[in-house]
């Protein structure tokens, strides 16, 4: 570090609460983070890393409603998956909180406050899409119509994907809003903007001119925004979801979430520590965040102009500014852009469900592939490749073989050193000279640079013991055997230093099969590690397994079945069922439908498919059984009015007497949903 006495505050990107951590989020993001993180604390500087879920914002709102259910619940769920996964996969946070927690609201409405009492926002009316039928303003990207430039139909309100024209909201032919169907009329709202043209000269400096360090992917996007001018922008948005505005008159608006979601980084130290304001007010924290290159904007300009008109008058109490901000490229899944709605990506909580124990091989693929200067594939094969050619077969193996031999020869004991040669004297100069260029890289954010020098200690180590052969030279040389397999332990105790900010698990196997509590990295590079007479183990169990092509080759049905359901979702929405043949208005009004409400539902026992639902029809309360177990829980359904064929012949259905349909409708996806009236009415109101 060129700045010794620095501490260092590390933040990751708070993942949205509204799905799992999948691979892309690992490789761009967390993995580089915590590999950093790990390498600090090893070197014994004071490092706080925090990170939590980001829990508002419109898609969760937009899920919440879709399920059924409340905002609270969908985050509630994602959050404890999300940490628990992350947990799991060895992420060393110093905490992991959430931005619906009470304390982030206070932080984050005082800090709105803040900028509002000194006069740093404007206040601006414009005229916004509203939904009349679900009642609320609607993002761009929940509006859809015709594209005005190329006529395709499903543009959305931001974008045409079909020619890419950037567009607004107000050009689309016949827009609709895709929350309700609804046509989305006009409607004047006030909201707070924050004016980054005020901050834009401050901003060029600082960036442009102090951070000529940054990544190039980093430092080009901030200068292509710069040059473009910044504009003010909104940090408030009508919404029933988020932290509301802290102002007089300010009834239903709640603080933009990209607004809120940074100051979550303040917020999760606050409740890490009360010593928060020492990590974030003071010119001795050195603040690194690591982000995906989706997110450069907020973190290189919107955050730093917040935190600079927050703090801007008191010269004592202001904010820091990041020193760094490695943003990372995208990656890719064999050849495919990563899609959360199409369901192509690798979950982290089923890898871990996958490959249990298998946490190390993860962290190692996608280090040593990051997408650190441009997108990049993961593919399963790749996966296959990486660990058993070079999990397996180097590190894996010259472990083994260093203390598998020294079993077998010194029943564990460490030999004495005794007289070295040229050639130990070389290999072991090459342990200072890997730390060294380790160093260099993780310290300018090249994590598969240095990950590949922590591997070369194995490759090195390979290398001494087929150079030097003690299993040939212990015929005739036992005291040459010696020095071998103290310089080859020797090796083994580097290795586990280097390897631990990446595979911290595969390292406490080590420490363990050597015998000694984890050395810091200050013994990087030193040989005289392992004193001669410790015991080592003498039976070293496998660090790695192979992976098998099976395992492989489920991976791969996995997503070639989902592209599938994807592609018969497709066509099904596409094509809707011919229409049937016609009736008569007499051969219709036989069919009695009726509004009833569910009383009561229960899956029937030793069945997955069916459920039986006690209605009350308005007629009377009957029994129906249904096959939608697999697509409503009980709660789901009981409570709900839905429509029902009353007249149908009553059919025995595994002992129950069924009697009557409930009609159904199902989405793209397959997922059944209920035909329910759009307001309340009495039960036996007559469908017709
Ligand atoms: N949740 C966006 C994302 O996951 C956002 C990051 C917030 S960091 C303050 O891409
Ligand atoms: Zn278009």
């Amino acid at each position: 570090m060129n700045d010794k006495a620095k501490r260092h505050l590390i933040t990751a990107a708070l993942p949205y609460a509204n799905g799992p951590i999948h691979i892309g989020h690992l490789a761009g993001v967390y993995i580089p983070a915590d590999i950093y993180a790990r390498y600090l604390r090893g070197r014994g500087e004071e490092v706080i890393w925090v990170c939590g879920s980001d829990e508002h914002g419109v898609p969760i709102t937009i899920k919440a409603r879709k399920e059924g259910v409340t905002p609270q619940a969908v985050v509630d769920r994602y959050h404890e998956i999300i940490k628990k996964s992350f947990a799991e996969l060895g992420m060393s946070f110093d905490i992991y909180s959430r931005t619906s927690s009470a304390m982030h609201a206070r932080t984050a409405s005082d800090f709105f406050r803040t900028l509002y009492d000194k006069g740093e926002f404007i206040e601006q009316t414009s005229e916004q899409f509203f939904d009349p039928e679900a009642g609320i303003f609607l993002a761009d990207r929940y509006i859809t119509g015709a594209c005005p430039k190329c006529g395709a139909e499903g543009a959305y309100g931001d974008q045409c994907e079909k020619c890419g024209s950037t567009l607004a909201a107000t050009e689309l032919v016949n827009p609709r809003s895709t929350v309700s169907g609804a046509t989305p009329v006009l409607r004047e709202t006030k909201h707070w903007y924050l004016p980054l043209d005020k901050h834009e000269a401050f901003l060029r400096q600082w960036i442009l001119e102090e951070h000529k360090e940054w990544k190039t992917n980093v430092y080009g996007q901030c200068k292509s925004w710069l040059d473009a001018g910044l504009q003010p922008r909104a940090v408030s948005r009508d919404l029933d979801w988020g932290i509301p505005v802290p102002v007089e008159g300010a009834e239903g608006k709640v603080l933009y979430v990209w607004f809120d979601a940074p100051i979550g980084y303040i917020s999760a130290t606050r409740e890490l520590t009360p010593e928060w304001e020492r990590w974030w007010k003071s010119p001795d924290t050195r603040m690194v965040h690591f982000i995906g290159k989706d997110n450069i904007v907020f973190h290189c300009i919107v955050f730093p102009a917040m935190l600079r008109a927050h703090g801007c008058d008191a010269d004592d109490s202001s904010y820091i500014l990041p020193e760094n901000v490695p943003a990372n490229e995208f990656l890719n899944l064999e050849g495919d852009k990563i899609s959360t709605s199409r369901n192509h990506a690798v979950w982290l909580h089923e890898y871990l469900v996958d490959f249990p124990g298998k946490q190390d091989v993860l962290r190692y693929v996608l280090c040593a592939n990051a997408p650190e200067t441009k997108d990049n594939d993961f593919t399963w094969r790749d996966f296959q490749a990486r660990a058993n050619n070079e999990l397996v077969a180097v590190l894996g193996n010259f472990v083994n073989r260093a203390l598998v031999l020294t079993g077998k020869y010194f029943e564990g004991a460490v030999p004495a050193a005794g007289e070295l040669t040229d050639y130990d004297r070389d290999t072991l100069a090459e342990l200072p000279r890997l730390r060294a260029s380790l160093e260099k890289h993780i310290e300018t954010y090249r994590f598969r640079e240095a990950l590949k020098d922590a591997m070369d200690v194995a490759r090195l180590g390979n290398k001494y013991l087929a150079d030097t052969e003690p299993w040939k030279v212990v015929k005739t040389d036992a005291k040459r055997v010696e020095t071998i397999l103290n310089v080859a332990l020797q090796i083994t105790a580097n290795l586990a230093v280097a390897i631990e900010p990446f595979m911290p698990f595969t390292a406490s196997k080590m420490w363990a099969m050597l015998g000694v509590e984890r050395l810091s990295w200050d013994a990087l590079g030193r040989a005289d590690l392992l004193p001669a007479g410790h015991t080592v183990t003498r039976e070293p169990g496998l660090l790695f397994e192979k992976i098998e092509d099976e395992a492989v080759e489920a991976q791969l049905a996995k997503l070639a079945a989902t592209k599938a359901a994807n592609a018969a979702a497709e066509a099904a929405a596409a094509a809707p069922d011919p229409q049937k043949p016609e009736v008569t208005f007499d051969e219709f009004e036989k069919m009695d439908i009726r509004v009833g409400t569910v009383l009561d539902a229960a899956l029937v026992p030793k069945t997955k498919k069916l459920m039986k639902l006690k209605i009350d029809t308005g007629i009377d309360t009957r029994e129906i059984v249904s096959g939608i177990a697999e697509h409503f829980t009980p709660e789901e359904l009981i409570g709900r009015q839905v429509t029902v064929l009353v007249n149908l012949a009553p059919r025995e259905l595994k002992g129950t007497l069924s009697r009557g349909m409930v009609l159904m409708t199902e989405n793209a996806e397959g997922k059944l949903t209920l035909v329910t009236p759009t307001e309340k009415v009495n039960n036996g109101a007559v469908v017709r």
